[in-house]
This record gives C-alpha cells, sequence and structure tokens, in this order.
C-alpha cells in the first residue's frame, strides 16, 4: 500500500467531519505518511474507528484452500483456554483494558487511547510478560500447576514531571487485580521519556508544532521543490524521521531529522535534499522547535536563516519537478514490459492434504512439535521445540532488527534504525498467498493492543504456516553398478516452515522457522523492500552510488539478533567448541625416509567454562564446531549427545565498541555469545534503543561481562547476522532476496543413533528384484501409503514398465 492510497483512505473518511478538519487531518496523514513506520494506519483507524473493530474475515471467508477435510486439524483461531506460550487473547487483552481502567489503577491515571496526547498517561503497547521458567517445566514435565500469565504494558507518562516511561506487570491475566513496576535489575524503569519509541500521538502534536514552517517556507518549497506540506494538492511532500541517538546528541534529549520526499510512490525514491532537525523533547509541545535546515546542501541555524539565504540569493537554488507519476515511474511496482501469454510457475502441491497440524498457537509436523506467538515488541517467537519425547530447545525467537547507515549530511549518518524502536510484531500484516507464501499455506492471525494499533487490532495474515518440497535431496546415494551392491536410497528435503514478514517502514524483513525431517531446525532472515535514498549531491559519494537522475543510496549494515534457549536433553548444559587444528606427523616409517612429516587436521575438544570465555567473534584461521550437549547423556560409546550450531549469516561489526550508536547494540559484536539463562536477562533489547546509546536500558554486554560459570548450566544462545550493503542499480525498484540468505542451523550431533529420517515417509528405495539376475529389473518403492498418480509428473508410481523395460535407468542389470 503507498502513502498515497492510504491517504486517500483517509481523505474520504475524514471529509465529512468539515473542511478545517479535513484539511488538518490531510496534512499530519502526510507527515505521518512519511513518518510511515505504520502509523499512518494507526491513525487511520483513530480517524474512522471508534473502539473495537472485529476481527476481519468471518469463516466463510477463509482461504478456500483450508478445505473442510482438514479444518479439524487446522485450527487458527486463539484458543478459548489459551496455555502458558499463548499471546494475549483478544478476549483477555479487553479485560485487560477493563482493569486498567478502572478505580483499581487509578494511580496510573490513564487515559483511553483514543484520548493519547503528549502530556497525558496511556498505555503505548501491551506485550506478554515471559514465564518464569522453571514454573513451566513444572507445568509442562512434571504436572506442576499452569503457571499465571501476566501482561507487560508499556505506559507513557507524559503526566508525570519529569514525564517518563513506566513498564508495569499486570496479573494475573485474564482478570487481573494488580499491578506493579516491573523492576528488573538488567531493566531501568522508569525510563526516560526522551528514550520512548515513536508514536502517534507525538506526531499529532508535532503536525501543531510544526505547522510554522508551512507558513514560513511553504513558498519557497513550492517554488524549489515543487510540493509542498499544507494546500499541496497532488504535489505533496512527505518526511522520513531519523532519530538522533542520545548517544550522539550527548545528552538524553530528544531530536528527529526530517527529510522531506515527493509524496509519490515509493517516497523513499524521492529525497529532495530539504531536512530540519527538529528538537521534540518533553510532553509540552510548545517547546518544540526546529534546530536546523538543510538545503541544497547547506545547513542554516534555523527556518529563518534560509529563508533570508534563499531569498537574497545567496544560497544555489534547487529546481525539482515534481516527479510524473505514471506507468512508467521507476519507482513504482507496476509490471514492466507488455503482458503476453504465459504459462503458470510451479506451484505447491499437497496431494493428500496436509501433513501438519495447527491447534491454535502449537504446530505438530513428522516428529516435530512446537507453540509460538507473535510479540508485539519483538516479532515471532517459538516455544517448546519438541523432537519425538525430546525437548531441544526452550526458546528461539527474534530479539532485534537494526540497519546502521553512513553519508555525509547528518540525517543519513546518523540514521541507526534499531526497529524494535517502532516495535517489530505488529508490522507482521498481510501475508499474501502465492507471492509471500505458497497457495497451500495457512494463515495465522496475531492480536496486539497499543497506542500504535488503537485498540485491539488483529493482522489476520501475521504468519504463514506451510510444508515446501526445496526440491533439494535430504540425502541420497546410488550404488549403481552390480559390483558395488546394485542399490539406491534417499528422500527429499521436505520441509515444514513458518513464515512472518516484517515491513518495517522501507524494508521487508522475511523471518523463516524451518524444519526438516533430520532433526535439524533453522532459522533464516532475508531483507527485501525499498533502500533508503538521498538526494544526489557529490559529498555522498564515498558512501553509495548514483543510481537514478537525483538519487544516492547510502550504504548500510543489516543486523539481525536471535535467542536460541536450547535444552539438550535436560537444561544442565555445556558449550564446547571441537576446533581443528593442524599436526606434523612422523611418516618415516611409512616412507622409509627418517624425518619424513605429513600435515593434517585433527581436532580438540575446548570446553567453554565461562560467558566471557563463551562469547564468540569469527576468526578465519580457527575453523571449529559449536556444540551444546549434556555431559550425562552419552551414547553407548561415551560420546556426548549433542546438537551443533552452524552459522550461516555471520558478518563483522566493524564499528568503535562503545562509539555512537554502537554501545546500544553491544550484541552486533559478537556472532554467538551463550550465557547462564537468567530470567532477568529474558531478551538482549528494547524498545527505547533508537534514543538510549548514551546510557542502554538494556545493555546485553553485561549478560556476558558478569562472567557466569557456564558448565552444566542451563545455557541461552545470542546468535547475530548481517549483511553490508552497497545498492546497486538492481536494487530499483526494490531489493531482490537472492546472495542475502541468513541463516544459522541447529543440528543434531551423535544425538540419534542414525539420521532419524531413515523413517520418512518420502524416502525412495531401489534395488534389484533378484540380485542374483540383475536383468530381472528393479523394484521402486515408495513408504507412503497414498495411490493415485497426480498428472505430468515424471514418477512411477504403480506403472514400471519404463524400469522394466530399461532397468538400467536406475541401475546397472548386467554383470
Ligand atoms: C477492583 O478491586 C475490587 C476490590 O478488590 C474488586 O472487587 C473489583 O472487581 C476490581 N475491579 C476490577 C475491574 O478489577
Ligand atoms: C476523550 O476526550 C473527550 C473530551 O475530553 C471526552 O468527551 C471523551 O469521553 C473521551 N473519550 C474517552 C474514551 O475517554
Ligand atoms: C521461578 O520459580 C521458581 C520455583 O517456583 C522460584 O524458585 C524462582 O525464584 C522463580 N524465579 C523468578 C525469577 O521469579
Ligand atoms: C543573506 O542571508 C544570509 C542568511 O541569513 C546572511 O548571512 C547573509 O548576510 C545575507 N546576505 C545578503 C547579501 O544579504
Ligand atoms: C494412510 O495411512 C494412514 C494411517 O494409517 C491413514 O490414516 C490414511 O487414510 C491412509 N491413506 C491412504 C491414502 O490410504
Ligand atoms: C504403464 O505404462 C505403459 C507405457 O507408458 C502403458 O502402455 C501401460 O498401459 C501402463 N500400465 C498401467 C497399468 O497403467
Ligand atoms: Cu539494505
Amino acid at each position: 500500500m503507498t502513502p498515497e492510497t492510504e491517504m486517500d483512505n483517509k481523505n474520504s473518511s475524514t471529509v465529512k467531519k468539515g473542511g478545517a478538519v479535513g484539511r488538518k487531518w490531510m496534512f499530519l496523514s502526510i507527515l505521518l505518511g512519511a513518518i510511515a513506520l505504520g502509523l499512518l494506519i494507526a491513525l487511520i483507524v483513530v480517524a474512522t474507528n471508534q473502539g473495537e473493530h472485529p476481527a476481519q474475515p468471518a469463516p466463510q471467508s477463509l482461504p478456500p484452500w483450508v478445505d473442510g477435510q482438514v479444518e479439524d486439524q487446522i485450527d487458527a483461531s486463539e484458543s478459548p483456554n489459551p496455555g502458558v506460550f499463548h499471546d494475549l487473547t483478544r478476549t483477555e487483552l479487553l479485560s485487560l483494558q477493563e482493569y486498567l481502567y478502572s478505580d483499581n489503577a487509578s494511580d496510573l491515571n490513564l487515559v483511553r487511547l483514543e484520548n493519547a496526547s503528549l502530556g497525558a498517561s496511556y498505555v503505548f503497547v501491551v506485550d506478554l510478560l515471559p514465564l518464569n521458567k522453571t514454573e513451566v517445566l513444572e507445568h509442562l514435565d512434571d504436572n506442576g500447576p499452569t503457571p499465571v500469565r501476566r501482561a507487560r504494558v508499556v505506559v507513557f507518562r507524559g503526566d508525570k514531571t519529569p514525564p517518563v516511561v513506566e513498564e508495569y506487570i499486570v496479573q494475573p491475566i485474564p482478570n487481573p487485580t494488580r499491578h506493579e513496576l516491573f523492576e528488573l535489575r538488567t531493566r531501568r524503569n522508569p525510563i526516560p521519556f526522551a528514550y520512548r519509541p515513536v508514536g502517534h500521538a507525538e506526531f499529532v502534536e508535532l503536525y501543531f508544532a510544526l505547522f510554522q514552517l508551512h507558513v514560513d517556507v511553504g513558498d519557497i518549497l513550492k517554488e524549489s521543490l515543487d510540493a509542498g506540506f499544507a494546500d499541496c494538492g497532488a504535489k505533496c511532500l512527505t518526511f522520513y524521521p531519523h532519530q538522533i541517538s542520545s548517544a550522539i546528541l550527548g545528552a538524553d534529549i530528544r531530536k528527529i531529522w526530517f527529510e522531506a520526499y515527493h509524496n509519490v510512490p515509493y517516497f523513499g525514491l524521492h529525497p529532495t535534499g530539504f531536512m530540519f532537525l527538529a528538537q521534540v523533547d518533553g510532553a509540552d509541545r510548545s517547546k518544540f522547535a526546529i534546530e536546523k535546515v538543510i538545503y541544497s546542501g547547506r545547513t542554516f541555524g534555523s527556518v529563518q536563516e534560509f529563508k533570508t539565504a534563499y531569498q537574497n540569493g545567496t544560497v544555489t537554488k534547487i529546481k525539482l519537478e515534481f516527479p510524473k507519476v505514471d506507468k512508467n515511474l521507476f519507482s513504482t511496482l507496476n509490471f514492466r514490459g507488455d503482458e503476453k501469454p504465459s504459462k503458470r510457475a510451479p506451484q505447491v502441491v499437497e496431494p493428500d492434504g496436509k501433513r501438519y497440524t495447527l491447534n491454535h498457537r502449537q504446530v505438530k509436523y513428522m516428529d516435530w512439535q512446537f507453540d509460538f506467538r507473535m510479540s508485539s515488541l519483538t516479532g515471532p517467537q517459538l516455544y517448546n521445540i519438541m523432537y519425538g519425547k525430546d525437548r531441544i530447545a526452550y526458546e528461539v525467537g527474534l530479539q532485534e532488527i537494526a540497519v546502521f547507515y553512513s553519508g555525509a549530511n547528518p540525517a543519513t549518518k546518523f540514521s541507526d534504525f534499531v526497529d524494535s524502536g517502532v516495535l517489530l510484531g505488529i508490522y507482521s500484516k498481510s501475508l499474501i498467498p502465492g507471492g509471500d507464501c505458497p497457495e497451500t499455506a495457512t494463515f495465522i492471525p496475531a492480536t496486539f493492543l497499543g497506542e500504535l494499533t488503537e485498540e485491539r487490532q488483529t493482522n489476520e495474515r501475521a504468519f504463514c504456516l506451510f510444508e515446501q518440497n526445496t526440491g533439494v535431496p535430504l540425502r541420497r546415494h546410488l550404488s549403481y553398478t552390480v559390483s558395488e551392491g546394485g542399490f539406491y536410497g534417499g528422500a527429499m528435503d521436505n520441509v515444514l516452515i513458518l513464515r512472518t514478514i516484517l515491513t518495517l517502514a522501507n524494508y521487508d524483513y522475511i523471518i523463516d522457522f524451518i524444519f526438516h525431517q533430520n532433526g535439524a531446525m533453522e532459522v533464516r532472515a532475508l531483507s527485501t523492500g525499498y533502500i533508503y535514498t538521498t538526494l544526489y549531491n557529490q559529498a555522498e559519494n564515498k558512501y553509495g552510488f548514483r543510481l537514478h537522475d537525483n538519487i544516492l543510496a547510502s550504504l548500510h549494515h543489516h543486523m539481525f539478533h536471535f535467542k536460541v534457549d536450547l535444552d539438550v536433553l535436560g537444561t544442565s548444559n555445556r558449550y564446547e567448541t571441537l576446533d581443528i587444528e593442524t599436526e606434523d606427523v612422523d611418516i618415516s616409517e611409512e616412507t622409509g625416509n627418517p624425518g619424513d612429516k605429513y600435515n593434517q587436521i585433527f581436532y580438540t575438544k575446548n570446553l567453554k567454562n565461562t560467558e566471557t570465555e563463551a562469547a564468540y567473534k569469527f576468526n578465519f584461521d580457527t575453523p571449529k564446531y559449536h556444540i551444546i550437549h549434556n555431559n550425562a547423556e552419552k551414547t553407548r560409546f561415551g560420546v556426548p549427545k549433542a546438537y551443533r550450531i552452524q552459522m550461516n549469516g555471520m558478518s563483522k561489526q566493524t564499528l568503535k565498541e562503545n562509539s555512537g550508536n554502537e554501545a546500544t547494540i553491544p550484541w552486533s559484536r559478537y556472532q554467538m555469545a551463550v550465557t547462564k539463562y537468567k530470567y532477568d536477562e529474558f531478551g538482549s533489547s528494547s524498545p527505547y534503543k533508537m534514543f538510549d546509546g548514551r546510557s542502554p536500558v538494556v545493555n546485553f554486554q553485561q549478560y556476558i561481562d558478569d562472567n557466569d560459570n557456564i558448565v552444566d548450566q542451563d545455557l541461552v544462545l545470542w546468535l547475530a547476522m548481517g549483511v553490508h550493503h552497497i545498492p546497486h542499480t538492481e536494487d530499483l525498484p526494490i531489493t531482490p532476496t537472492p546472495g542475502a540468505h541468513l541463516s544459522f542451523a541447529l543440528l543434531p550431533y551423535n544425538y540419534f543413533k542414525e539420521d532419524p529420517s531413515m523413517t520418512s515417509p518420502d524416502s525412495i528405495t531401489i534395488v534389484h528384484k533378484d540380485p542374483t539376475n540383475p536383468q530381472d529389473g528393479v523394484v521402486f518403492r515408495r513408504y507412503h501409503n497414498a495411490t493415485g498418480r497426480p498428472t505430468n509428473v515424471n514418477l512411477p508410481s504403480d506403472n514400471l514398465s519404463d524400469y522394466e523395460d530399461n532397468p538400467d535407468l536406475v541401475l546397472q542389470s548386467r554383470n
């Protein structure tokens, strides 16, 4: 959806309210459209909906591929009796609100969300609070009582002096009776107001505060940029916000650079070079101010100074034309070329229906089982990942997505987006069958409550779940010749994938959790979407290429952080590396020449004793395996049954430690860190990271620096992945994913006595009917019980005549 269409929606819905109001909202929508980040969506809800809006699709509008046959095994609804890992349901959120606005919570002084304003106390966002793991495991494994679920409520206290952010625990869910400050050793609370995530109420007030800009320089912008913010018709400007960290400002104050773009699809590729720095500190908008203006590459100390310089002719005037919006505009996603008759692409077919089940938020697939949820703050989270009877991981989830830019101008230079600062999960919207997920996928909703979603909001297609034939063998061997035995055995790598895509402003991040039939699990992150660009200017050449008439795209570093609370055969685990070293061995006996040496590799075991020893920075010179195991659980040969972590998305954080914003993402220093499980180290990031660099509310480095012993402890792995991106013309109009698949895998390692996929129904074996008479032909066996043959599929099922006529096609038939 483009900012423009959203604006149209909004205008049509607000016109009724009268001209002045309509105009006000239009300006605001432009501002917010730019602020993008989904705030606009929230605003539309404010403008059009009062109170609750029902879940969108009724049962009859369920996707057709969820047919009656599988309905009983695919239930994507919220559970009426949510288990310990289940997100807060719509009903629970309603009772939570009733409590929060009741007299029993009067000390919070909350106004309802529709009346949220900078100077008020209001609920910014609600999330499920992580439960006590000990109690959850007792509940799951030993019939212990069901732990009480609790809500984490982030409240903006604009009503306090000084204003602050407070986080509360509200419990018990579903019928709360009490609330208390969420106080943890590892997290500051209350939190400085300047560190709070950007919100919708803030931008409403910004509109009023900044309207003077339109009054002062509206005519100049019209003349120079052929556009404006207000009364602009089809030629409007929109703004991209660049939050400036306190680490850069050297003080806990709140400033945002706003960069103006022509508001066409997609605005991010139409910068104008006009920017201003707004001081938006505190809860009193009358103190907001514009401190700097950049125009034509020059910086001015005030709007007035810019205006005078423009008028007295001492500044080089830019003359931009508003882009012509038509089918050929380079920044649109309109289909290019001629539509011509074409065959359809291959598709996923489930010839016998689904092979997985979904029971609310619990999935079963082959030997796998797991629960999952969508945290409004940190996005997709998986829990209690079981393979057969064994728990492999207690928790695997996204922690943070960050992208750090560089540039000559201050807006780009200081653009270090740490995206949970705009919240992650709430932007899991509208997965498209056939585009984002196979048509066969099951779509699963997620519900949120907060200021940005305004009331309770359900994203109907937050997740998709599907099984897919990867087209790659999971394993195979062909012993073609009779003398080698004459047999074939193999299986396709058919996998179950739980996917979500988070659209964070211009970028779209695809997050996949992949379950293989050999006991391996993978997590994959991909980035696509629009690149961020700035007006071409020679000073920027060092930071990127000129990609189109007016634009240059700056280089940047995408980074992802994941938590993996692995529990290998219990919670008493060790982290060991198998270090690959080289040795010179004496081979004089073999060669007969005294002193002859032969160089080869061998491994040594290296037990990691403490958290600092376990903080891993990749080194090409010291190849190693990373193994997690329970020292009491060994194979009959005395080898620890382990899981191995394979990292395929590592990237080097090259910034100086603790300089500028690097301080807020210390997790990016390590490709993997292993820490002792502690409740109060439940997450590596916080929603305050866009601003808190000077004094991070959560400092992941401390999780390591307390240097706990990690031998025979409950261990948590923290995995960072990333990719540097120097944009190029093929990133226009949007960045493609090939070559940027970042992933890590959890692989069984001496855990099973053999590859568990040997029992997979997807196996194929071929042997001679009679090994002593190979010319008699072959037996081709599959291990599912389904009959019937899909058309146009190149496989023999009940008809083996090809192989009967020509067994040499698979196995040698003559000695
Ligand atoms: C408020 O507290 C009173 C007394 O504890 C209780 O009876 C009432 O149900 C509570 N109201 C809400 C909305 O929780
Ligand atoms: C919002 O504020 C207006 C004006 O003060 C008031 O009339 C209205 O009842 C408030 N809405 C809610 C839901 O509290
Ligand atoms: C978790 O629960 C266990 C058992 O009830 C208790 O001993 C422990 O203190 C709890 N931990 C936290 C962080 O509350
Ligand atoms: C033009 O305006 C600028 C900025 O206000 C000022 O510094 C400069 O002296 C002015 N020059 C002339 C010639 O008026
Ligand atoms: C295959 O076997 C399963 C389990 O016995 C059964 O439920 C299913 O109906 C069978 N399918 C066919 C196509 O025979
Ligand atoms: C098997 O395939 C052969 C050749 O394609 C065909 O002539 C024959 O009728 C088929 N038999 C059956 C049972 O489908
Ligand atoms: Cu990029």
